[in-house]
Formats: C-alpha cells, structure tokens, sequence
C-alpha cells in the first residue's frame, strides 16, 4: 500500500495514464530493473512504469507527488553507485526512460543536438558523425547507458581531459518536476545569462530533484587527426610528468590520458578474450594517452613520437608503441575499456572512485597502497583510470583464493582509510560515478555543513514532498 492510495488504485491509476502495457509488474519482466549492476542492492517496487511521452511523464509525477510514492528514475541501469534502485519499501516505482529515445533534431551549423533522455549515448555519438560533427562523452557503458543517465551522474569518462564532463557539453534541459509541471531551458544558446542556472541544478542531481526527458546538447568539429599510443611509465610520478610534457609538446592536444597498471593488463587478458599484451614486455604501469585535433594536417603522430623520445631521454618511460592504424588504436581502447568487466569476472571489487589535485597522486598512490599492503594481504590493488583528470579508481580486489565474504566484510574499513587519505589531500570521494545510495554516509561525512545545508533547502524547494529518488544523495529527513 502507497501513503495515500491502494496499491490497487495506485496500479489502476498507472494503466490509465500509459496504457496496460507500459506498466510492468511481473516479477521476472522487472526483475532486472530491480538491482543495480553491480549488485549491491536489490529493491522491491509497486510497479516499473515505461512512459511513451513527456506528458505521461507529468501526468505520472503529478499523480505520485499528490499521493506519496516515490519515484525512482532509472536509463540504462549502467551506474555504479545503486542511485537507479528502488529501496525495499514496496512504496517506489520504477520510472524507466528507455522510450523517450527520439533524436528531436540536430542543427550541424549550430554544433548542436537535442535528444531525449532515453536516447544511449553510443546512438548519438553516432548521429553526430553522420551529420559531420562529434560528441565526446565517451565511457565503457555507452552501448547501453542513455544520455539522461549521463546527465544525471554528471558522467565523466574517457575525453574529460580535453572536453569536460557532461554538464559542460549542456546547452539546456526539459526536465519534469516533482509536481509534474514541465520546466523547459532547451534553447541551443551559447550566451544566455538571465538570472539563476537553474538547468545546472539537475546535472549530477541523480533524479533526486525531478526528471530530465531531454537535453540540448554541445556538438564539436570531428577529430581528423588522432594519435594513440600505450606507454610502459616508470611508476606515478612519471605518468604526471609525462601529461606535463605532452601537453607542453602538442599545444594542448591531449584527449585522453590513461593510467593502468600491470595488474590491469593481466587481467584483461585472462578474463577478456581476444586482449593481447601491448608491449613486448612487462612493465608496472602503463599510460594510454591519445592526442587529437580537428585539422587533418596536424602531423601528431609525429609530435607524440617526438615527446615520448624526449620522455624517455628524461627518465619517464621505459618502452612505447604508437598505434599505427585504426585497428590498434581500437585494440589499446578495447583493454582499457575491459578493466571493469575484466574486474568484475575475477571477483569483489572494493571500488573507490577518487580525484586529487594531480601533483599530489603519486604520493597518494604511495600512501594508499602502503597501508593496504600492510593491512590488507588478502588484497591486489588495481589502481587505474583517468589520470589526465586527476581521477583514479583506486580499486581494492580480493586476491585468488581470497575468501570472498571476508573480503568484503572489511569494505567499511577500507573504504575509511583510503577517503580520509583522500580529504586529507583536498581530494573528493566521488570523483564521477556519484553519490546514489552507496556514499549517502560519505557525502554527509566529507561535505562541509554548509554545502549539506544548501544542498537540502534545494532538495525542499523542489521536492517538499520528498518523491525524488528518496534515499539517494542525501539522508532522507
Ligand atoms: P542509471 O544507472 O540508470 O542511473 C544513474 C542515476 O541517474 C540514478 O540515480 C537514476 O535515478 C538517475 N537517472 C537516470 N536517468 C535519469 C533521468 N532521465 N532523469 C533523472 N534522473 C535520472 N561513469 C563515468 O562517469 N565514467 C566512466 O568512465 C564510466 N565507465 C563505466 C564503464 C562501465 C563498464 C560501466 C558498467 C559503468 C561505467 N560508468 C562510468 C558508470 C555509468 O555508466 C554512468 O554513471 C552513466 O552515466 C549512468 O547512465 P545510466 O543511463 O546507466 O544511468
Ligand atoms: C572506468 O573508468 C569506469 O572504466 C569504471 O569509471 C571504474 O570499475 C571502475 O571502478
Ligand atoms: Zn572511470
């Protein structure tokens, strides 16, 4: 039973609104819509509601605002932190936005586009090109997350270096309220300073705050030259002086900059079929970094070798190979996209997505490994990820043979040591993936008392009946 209606009317009333078929209450149909992908949550929900329109989408929050359900919006289910997980009340939906997925227009001379949010991001990475320009979100999930998603995490992922996260490739969002009125900023300005950014208040809001059903969005001109190349990095430090050198070498034309170590490799390699070893040796770490411009003539293969011979010559590095076609370009970016998965086959994971000043990661890294080391033997530390943006999934897996429930039973532990490491070096820990259900406790416990403050009167003034995604960013009240 919902707070002020019958499960039954509450049901009834749901079928009126979108038709039998859009609400979904068989147990194997919703099932999946139930638990988050990486299984650390599983929920219960009145119902998994698919609406076809943005009107449904009013119609649906007006009528959980007046009777109390909260509503739990859910894209691609790709997210990491259980944000798109119904709680175990009984009392939630489910508010799918997998069929508002309708490309509304895309205008090439103005570089932009405007998508619904169930549109999924590899879809519109691919419109773009077809009208000759580029969008570059680009994460491991694109195959199956959607562009509200992206929005509603804020997402990173592999180009953030040269483009930004996702809030700066919004131009303007629709987003329906808590109540159920429509609030529409989807003009495809560049300039547009008229009073508060209230689209802002949305991106990474994790559906707390209401519903995106579309986004305006920023196109950029095609990357005509690219160079890749995987470099063997002798250790952290080197990795910062490396980015330092290349960005000084190209004029600022790195894209991308990867760490990954070893350990990484190796297990891309035992759990992914078809990754082989980049190099010809074996070295500790490694850095993935791309440089890229618009200009076809831009010689960068040329540049990128150049600075890795300088790199070396300096100490850096130990060994490089440039990608000499699309192939192995595509060969280097399929194992480093691979490492969650590659991860998630060999066993628990403790996942802590962090971001420090860069200058200050090689001392971090050194810290944080030193105490797991000392204190966790049953640990293989597989620390990688977007290092360019001064972001490392610092990730904690049980060694082989590891008894897994023991394991995991110290990730509170852990989890302490390393964020407290963390906010001691002025970091955050939460670098991309959010807060959700996961770090409610860490976001009340690192935020200053004032963001919190903040945070919360924002929360009441467009949700004072608490529907939003109850539980998820902050405590509920
Ligand atoms: P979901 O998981 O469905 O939802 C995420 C949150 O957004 C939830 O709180 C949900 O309630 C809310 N939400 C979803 N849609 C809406 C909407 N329309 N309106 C309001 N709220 C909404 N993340 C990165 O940042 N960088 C990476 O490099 C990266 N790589 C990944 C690689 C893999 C293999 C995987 C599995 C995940 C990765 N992620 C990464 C995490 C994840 O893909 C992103 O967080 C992504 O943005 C989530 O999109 P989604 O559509 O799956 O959202
Ligand atoms: C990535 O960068 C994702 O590949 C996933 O953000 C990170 O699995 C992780 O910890
Ligand atoms: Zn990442």
């Amino acid at each position: 039973m919902a707070a002020g209606v019958t499960t039954k009317v509450a049901l009834a009333g749901f079928r009126r609104m979108l038709g039998a078929d859009a609400v979904l209450t068989d147990p194997e149909v919703t099932a999946p819509y139930l638990t988050d992908h990486r299984k650390l949550y599983e929920g219960t929900a009145l119902a998994v509601l698919r609406p076809g329109s943005v009107g449904e989408v009013s119609e649906l929050l007006a009528f959980c605002n007046g009777t109390g359900i909260g509503v739990v919006p859910q894209g691609g289910n790709t997210g990491y932190c259980g944000g798109a997980t119904p709680d175990d009340s009984g009392r939630q939906v489910v508010l799918s936005l997998a069929r508002l997925a309708r490309l509304r227009r895309i205008d090439a001379a103005n570089y932009s586009m405007v998508a619904e949010a169930g549109c999924i991001l590899a879809n519109l990475q691919r419109e773009a090109e077809a009208a000759d320009r580029f969008f570059p979100l680009s994460l491991g999930s694109e195959g199956s997350c959607q562009i509200g998603g992206n929005l509603s995490t804020n997402a990173g992922g592999l180009n953030v270096l040269r483009y930004g996260m996702t809030r700066e490739l919004v131009l303007g969002l629709e987003v329906v309220l808590a109540d159920g009125r429509v609030l529409s900023t989807l003009g495809e300005l560049r300039k547009d300073n008229t009073g508060y950014d209230l689209k802002s208040l949305f991106i990474g809001a994790e559906g707390t705050l209401g519903v995106i059903t579309a986004a305006s969005l920023k196109l950029l001109p095609r990357p005509r030259a690219i160079a890749t190349a995987f470099v063997a990095v002798r250790g952290v430090a080197a990795a910062v002086d490396l980015l330092g050198l290349l960005r000084e070498a190209s004029g600022d034309r790195v894209s991308s900059f990867e760490l990954i170590p070893h350990v990484a490799v190796d297990l891309t390699i035992r759990h992914v079929p078809g990754i082989a070893q980049p190099l010809a040796g074996e070295y500790p770490w490694y850095v993935l970094c791309e440089l890229s411009s618009a200009r076809t003539a831009d010689a960068l293969d040329g540049m990128l070798e150049d600075a890795l011979r300088d790199a070396m010559d300096g100490g850096l590095l130990d060994d490089a190979a440039l990608a000499q076609n699309e192939r192995q370009r595509a060969a280097f970016w399929r194992l480093r996209e691979s490492i969650p998965e590659a991860q998630r086959i060999e066993g628990p994971s403790l996942k802590h997505d962090v971001a420090l000043p860069i200058g200050k990661l090689p001392r971090f890294v050194e810290e944080a490994a030193a105490w797991i080391a000392a204190h966790v033997p049953d640990a293989v530390l597989v620390a990688y990820g977007h290092v360019g943006d001064g972001n490392l999934h610092f990730n904690v897996n049980a060694r082989a043979g590891a008894d897994p429930l023991r394991f995991v039973a110290r990730a509170d532990e852990v989890q302490r040591v390393v964020h407290d490491l963390v906010a001691s070096f002025g970091g955050s820990v939460s670098a991309e993936h959010g807060i959700g259900r996961l770090k409610v406790d860490e976001l009340a416990r690192y935020a200053p008392p004032v963001e919190l403050e903040l945070m919360r009167a924002v929360k009441r003034a467009f949700d004072p009946n608490g529907i939003m995604n109850p539980g998820k960013v902050l405590k509920t009240q």
